[in-house]
């Protein structure tokens, strides 16, 4: 396990969240704005020490150290893009007691299939996907068959996995590592994605209204972008630019945030362990994930996919699905303590 490179730049990627986001850096941030340019400037920073992963097995996914910290979850109530109905607003103030790991990436075609080998697993049945400009559900599809124009290439994220899926997946790497695996909390998540940066999307703010040029995305994630509008046909407003993906990308096709993780936006949408309710309240504000006695009707989903229009592919956007959906924009990253 080797982590000390890592935690340098994380030193400095906290340093840099603890001051006020001040101009006058230069940086080839695209919004010009003093957030985005602190935001590319830990970018940067934590960039350039990329080899600190931890990775417990060859078969294992590469985590990377998310540093304890404090951040506002969720959106302001007057914000241009914000989802009153699932519960973003009011913000509430969260603090992570304990640096933990997340997956660099999320966990991609060939990790879920060494879990798959290794334990007969039966991650199968159906899947919604994709189809005549909206989804439907067809047996026979799964991981292995997401209804994409080929079969998934291994270092293209797992999808068609549900949330009992995800779970099996860390229960098996905890087990075969000795490691606590798991999914992370919603909070650990959204935490994570911002990257330190308050604006929607951790590369600036630039893309705050869906009606404006949406240029900058498709740097950064794989969303519903205009190369895809023409084969998939999804009735809402797309990202302005092109990402050149229709569906899935290989993990780590795109720029990461500020903590080195990639694909937080956009790619796959991703399971996290709570239960998903439209409201904060209630839930505990120290990284902990939410979840009751008797089960969930609905688990958290966050961060987007490639069928996600602009105002779905944000740090604050959320929404629950049933824990036994499969769905092809529907896939995840674990969590580990350290
Ligand atoms: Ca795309």
């Amino acid at each position: 396990m080797k982590i000390v490179p890592m935690l340098s730049a994380l030193l400095l990627a906290s340093i840099a969240m603890a001051q006020p986001q001040g101009g006058g850096t230069k940086t080839t941030a695209p919004a010009g704005t003093a957030r985005a340019a602190a935001a590319a400037a830990a970018a940067a920073t934590a960039s350039a020490a990329t080899t600190g992963v931890i990775r417990d097995c060859p078969a294992c996914p590469e985590m990377v150290v998310v540093p304890a910290g404090t951040f506002t979850l969720g959106t302001s109530a007057s914000a241009t893009e914000v989802d009153l109905e699932r519960g973003e607003a009011p913000p509430q103030p969260v603090t992570i007691a304990r640096a933990f790991a997340l997956g660099r990436y999320e966990v991609s075609v060939a990790e879920f299939r060494a879990f798959v080998d290794a334990t007969q697993y039966a991650a199968t049945g159906d899947c919604r996907v994709a189809s005549g400009g909206g989804w439907i559900r067809l047996p026979d599809h799964g991981w292995q068959d997401p209804g994409f124009a080929g079969p998934p290439a291994e270092n293209e994220p797992v999808v068609c996995t549900s949330w009992d899926d995800a779970k099996a997946y860390a229960d098996w790497l905890a087990k075969t590592t000795g490691q606590h695996y798991r999914l992370p909390s919603e909070t650990e998540w959204e935490y994570a994605a911002r990257g330190g940066t308050t604006t929607p999307r951790y590369f600036g703010d630039r893309d705050s209204d869906e009606a404006t040029l949406l240029s900058v995305a498709c740097d950064y994630a794989n969303v519903y972008d205009a190369s895809a509008v023409l084969e998939l046909g999804f009735q809402e407003p797309n990202a302005r630019c092109s990402d050149g993906h229709t569906y899935v990308a290989p993990v780590g096709s795109f720029k990461p945030n500020a903590f080195d993780l990639y694909d937080m936006i956009g790619n796959a949408r991703e399971w996290v362990q709570d239960c998903y309710t439209a409201t904060y309240t209630g839930r505990p504000l120290d990284g902990r994930a939410w979840e009751w006695a008797g089960g969930c009707e609905l688990r958290g989903v966050r961060g987007g996919s490639w069928a996600s229009r602009p105002s779905a592919a944000r740090a604050a956007a959320r929404g629950g699905e049933l824990q036994n959906l499969r769905q092809s924009d529907l896939g995840f990253r674990v969590a580990r303590d350290l």
